[in-house]
């Protein structure tokens, strides 16, 4: 017999189950019979049943598409699965551990509890059987055959049998079990991103490590008491954009002259090998590691923390980030810049004759505050969801990936599952505010922005300054709006989205002890607030704006930027300045309209929020500043009225030589 069926998981799984069952029943030679499925048999509805039957048993011609047709009214009640139960037969720490590998945590109460009878005292069961099980977990983890949101799954299920013998330990007024180390981690001042803290402390946990996870905006004055109060083993600092690369440095020189030992690891999308070996490594003497993903975090604190071997490790990891200072450092002298004037000259040039203008539909600030979240699902972005979870590959393809494939699947389906719930719930809320002005570039490389010929903000853009080849040009995002010169009225916009409540959502679960759900609802907020800047955007172009109403593009294009205009963030590569994001608060009142915060970094919050520019000129583009040299930070703060000192300290990850 045989038959396709692309239904939903609930009419497969039933289908599954109904023909097992009549295989049986008709007496068909079939290897494995799992009892655990005809149980679910008995719970299929009649009617869905019932269409199954029609087709197994060739009951009707048109069995098939009356089955699919039945399919689309069932959609969403998944039939759990986890049927094969055959595993609840081993011996008892065979059971432990598969539940800690596999992350099943059904049964794990009943399994701990059996051995906690059986135990001496109830500390023995996890320093027995949930460590030897979690042991199992790290080697596979180590070994690349487990993956991050396994790992993520054990813990899970190992903070809930620990949870469950805690009380029984403390009664018998017995000692905890002891960690191998204590670790302090903490997002710096100023910057609210923490997914990858979270993930990284949770695996470290995993591998028997004491968290003290301080949170994010942390000021360094509390990491440095609780570090001593609480006589941490080492201390790791994790930061999403550039201005927290300061507080590390700040950090660091802290830790020196309070005459710190304990190791410093760095880690978090903004910060590299390159500024922890240039910039922070020099501020302390003692150990200062950059890490750049879950899976090595273990391995670096295990070695760190060895006392037998650390003062090797830590003497090589001195002298390996003392050589690559010195190759680093010389390799930026390699380049030439020209002076700011210079790159001026080679400003890209638009044909301001002949370039189409359109006027936008709508002028002025508009709030959007009561969005569907349902309306965002097909912007989403999936690929930077996986990496979020260290799983590498391209959506959709990364499902059938030999390697990842099956655990990027389970996962999708579990986001799939989270979003059914914060859309069915309203967990999230979606708040965008947004603006479409009279614009003009000034002065080669500011645009003022007006309403009705008055000057209502300026935004002040920065100049590619690297040597380039004849006639490649040295480009600024002013150079994409028409100069005041021109005597044409251009238009610029900006914006702000956000994701509100992600936060609250992942502490309902850290509160539950489910850290995987907890990082889940932080992934999918990101996803959420990504996809509203896409959403937003395509409203621009083809409604508010209206430059581009017959603008037709899948999904994938809108990945692939295939869009006419762009959208550039303060803080990304062409404007990586984040001072300016103090202009767009102000010109669009983002606060009062929509709650979205600055911090003294100038990270937004809620965490989940991406704000930027519009241009709508056919022939602007996404580019990379890469590094300016001294002239301009000064012409930049006479510009922006500050100080050259405040310029720097905003400027000095773009600023070469520096
Ligand atoms: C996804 C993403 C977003 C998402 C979510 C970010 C978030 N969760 O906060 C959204 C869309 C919301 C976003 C917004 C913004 N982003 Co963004 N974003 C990214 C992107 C593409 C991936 C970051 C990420 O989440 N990675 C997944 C997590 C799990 O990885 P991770 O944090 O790096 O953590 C891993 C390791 O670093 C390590 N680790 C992390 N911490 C620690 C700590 C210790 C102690 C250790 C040992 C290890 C460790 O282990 C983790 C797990 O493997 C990066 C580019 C990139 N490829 O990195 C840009 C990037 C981080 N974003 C950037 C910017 C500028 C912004 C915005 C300011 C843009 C804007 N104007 O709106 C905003 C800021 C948001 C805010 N609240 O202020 C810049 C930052 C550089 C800069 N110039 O400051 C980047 C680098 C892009 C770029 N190339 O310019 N962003």
């Amino acid at each position: 017999m045989s038959f396709s069926f692309r239904g939903n998981d609930g009419v497969r799984e039933a289908m599954h189950s109904v023909f097992l069952y009549h295989a049986i029943q008709a007496g068909m030679n079939i290897g494995i019979v799992n009892p655990a499925l005809l149980e679910v048999y008995d719970d299929i509805p009649k009617d869905l049943l019932e269409h199954v039957e029609d087709v197994i048993l060739d009951r009707r011609d048109d069995a098939t598409e009356r089955l699919l047709d039945f399919a689309e009214t069932v959609k969403g009640s998944k039939v759990e699965k986890g049927l094969d139960l055959s595993w609840r037969e081993n011996p008892l720490q065979d059971r432990i551990t598969h539940a800690l590998v596999k992350g099943i945590d059904a049964f794990i109460i009943e399994d701990v509890e059996q051995a906690r009878q059986k135990a001496e005292k109830p500390i023995e069961v996890i320093e027995g059987h949930l460590m030897i099980g979690m042991n199992v977990v790290g080697d596979l983890f180590g070994a690349g055959k487990m993956f991050l949101p396994q790992v993520v799954k054990s813990a899970r299920v190992m903070k809930k049998a620990v949870g469950y013998l805690n009380p029984f330990i403390e009664a018998e007024k017995g000692d905890l079990q002891e960690p191998v180390g204590k670790i302090l981690m903490a997002t710096v001042k100023g910057d609210v991103h923490d997914i990858g803290k979270n993930i990284v402390s949770v695996v470290l946990a995993c591998n028997n490590y004491e968290i003290i996870d301080l949170g994010v905006m942390v000021p360094p004055e509390k990491i440095i008491e609780t570090a001593i109060n609480e006589r941490v083993d080492a201390i790791g600092l994790s930061g999403l954009i550039t201005p927290s690369l300061d507080e590390m440095v700040y950090l660091a020189k802290e830790m020196q002259r309070q005459n710190f030992e304990v190791p410093l690891l760095i880690g978090g999308a903004t910060t590299s090998k390159a500024h922890t070996a240039v910039k922070i490594d020099t501020q302390y003497k003692n150990a200062v590691v950059h890490v750049n993903d879950a899976s090595r975090a273990v391995t670096v604190v295990g070695d760190l923390l060895n006392k037998k071997s650390s003062n090797e490790y830590v003497a090589k990891l001195k002298k390996d980030y003392n050589e690559f200072r010195t190759k680093f450092l010389k390799r930026g002298k390699e380049k030439s810049y020209i002076s700011l004037q210079g790159a001026r000259k080679r400003k890209y040039q638009i044909d301001w004759e002949t370039s189409k203008i359109t006027t936008p539909k709508e002028i002025g600030v508009q709030v959007l505050k009561q969005l569907s979240l349902k309306e965002l699902v097909p912007f989403i972005d999936w690929s930077p969801f996986f990496r979020s979870w260290d799983l590498h590959g391209k959506f959709p393809a990364i499902l059938n990936d030999e390697i990842v494939g099956e655990q990027a699947s389970q996962l999708f389906d579990d986001a799939q599952e989270m979003i059914k719930k914060i859309i069915v719930k309203q967990l999230l809320k979606a708040k965008a505010v947004f603006g479409l002005f009279e614009a003009n570039s000034i002065n080669d490389d500011d645009i003022s922005i007006q309403k009705s010929g008055n000057e209502i903000a300026v935004f002040r853009t920065l100049r590619q300054q690297l040597k380039k080849r004849e006639g490649i040009p040295n480009l600024a995002l002013a150079d994409f709006v028409a100069p005041k010169e021109s005597e044409k009225t251009d238009y610029m916009g900006a914006f702000c989205v956000s994701i509100f409540g992600a936060q609250e959502l992942a502490e309902s679960y850290k509160a539950k002890e489910d850290d995987y759900n907890a990082i889940m609802a932080q992934a999918i907020a990101d996803r959420f607030a990504e996809a509203f800047a896409e959403y937003l955007h395509k409203q621009i172009r083809t409604k508010h704006w209206g430059y581009a109403v017959e603008e037709n593009l899948t999904t994938e294009d809108l990945i692939k930027e295939s869009y006419k205009g762009i959208r550039p963030a303060p803080g990304y590569p062409a404007c990586p300045d984040h001072l300016e994001k103090e202009t767009i608060w102000e010109l669009l009142n983002v606060e009062k309209n929509i709650g979205v915060t600055l911090t003294e970094s100038l990270a937004m919050w809620p965490a989940a929020a991406v704000s930027g520019y519009y241009f709508a000129n056919s022939e602007a583009k996404y580019f990379g500043l890469g590094k300016i040299i001294d002239d301009q930070v000064e012409d930049y703060a006479i510009r922006k009225g500050i100080t050259k000192e405040k310029a720097r300290k905003w400027l000095h990850p773009n600023i070469a030589n520096n």
